[in-house]
């Protein structure tokens, strides 16, 4: 069967292997496509509203299936299922519920976390300045960063992460990689023996705190051994064949 053409808007590639992409959901995707053994063609913007000719909310990520935008990675991950790819959803119901289950955790709370560890937490902000905004032009780098920050702050206050400080905020994130280390499978995938919904949305937003932005959640992540350990596999399962460069087509 031949497969449509797939574009992923997207933010700038971050030059990790393991971690392709600071977007969670972009990640998400990425892998998905790749999990599903669907080409995917990735297009690169510096700021998400440079996509908003293909989604009114300015957001990425943004695939482009034969050129018709489907914005939002829960909705893109639904879409796959029809592009004639590997299915990333179990067949059993009950199995196929909890996928979603997961992967609204993943897309929320788990997120939630992701986005305080590197814009809201003090000691990380420097470094996750000069990742997103490094390459803009001085001006824009005067200003922009610290306005968005406020913006992004006030959204977790409300989003009750950040809240109760930044303490109280990081000892709710241990209890919950506790459980997910204790619900972590000891082998094979989240749910089923291979790479499902469940397991790219839990995977990116938990390798996107394992970068050198966050050393302080990347060392949390990375006292959980089976926890580590799935999530390798899931990087293993979906990671770029070696030789694929940032703009290449990336097969499963
Ligand atoms: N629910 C969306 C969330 C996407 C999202 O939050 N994208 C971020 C980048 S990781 C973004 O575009 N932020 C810019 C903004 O919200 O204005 C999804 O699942 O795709």
């Amino acid at each position: 069967m031949t497969h449509p053409e797939l574009v992923l808007c997207e933010l700038p590639d971050t030059g990790l292997v393991e971690v392709e992409s600071y977007s969670p959901f972009c990640l998400k995707v990425l892998r998905a496509c790749r999990a599903a053994g669907l080409p995917v063609r990735r297009q690169h913007a510096g700021r998400p509203g440079a996509w908003r000719h293909h989604n009114p909310t300015g957001q990425v990520p943004v695939l482009l299936v034969d050129g018709e935008p489907v914005a939002d990675s829960t909705r893109i991950l639904a879409r796959l299922e029809s592009l004639g790819g590997r299915s990333l959803l179990p067949s059993e119901p009950r199995l196929r519920a909890e996928a979603l289950l997961w992967e609204e955790l993943a897309d929320t709370a788990l997120n939630a976390f992701l986005v305080a560890s590197r814009w809201a937490d003090a000691d990380n902000w420097p470094r996750t300045r000069a990742a997103y905004f490094g390459a803009a032009p001085a001006p824009v780098r005067a200003i922009v960063p610290a306005l968005l920050r406020r913006r992004v702050i006030a959204s977790l206050v409300q989003r009750d992460v950040w809240r109760a400080g930044r303490g109280a905020c990081w000892a709710r994130f241990a209890i919950l990689l506790d459980a997910l280390e204790a619900r972590a499978p000891a082998d094979g995938f989240w749910l089923e023996a291979r790479v499902g919904v469940a397991d790219v949305s839990l995977f990116a937003q938990l390798q996107g705190l394992r970068t050198a932005l966050t050393p302080v959640q990347r060392a949390a992540v990375e006292q959980r051994p089976r926890l580590c350990a799935w999530l390798d596999r899931v990087d293993r399962a979906t990671r770029a064949p070696p030789g694929v460069g940032r703009l290449g087509r990336s097969a499963a």
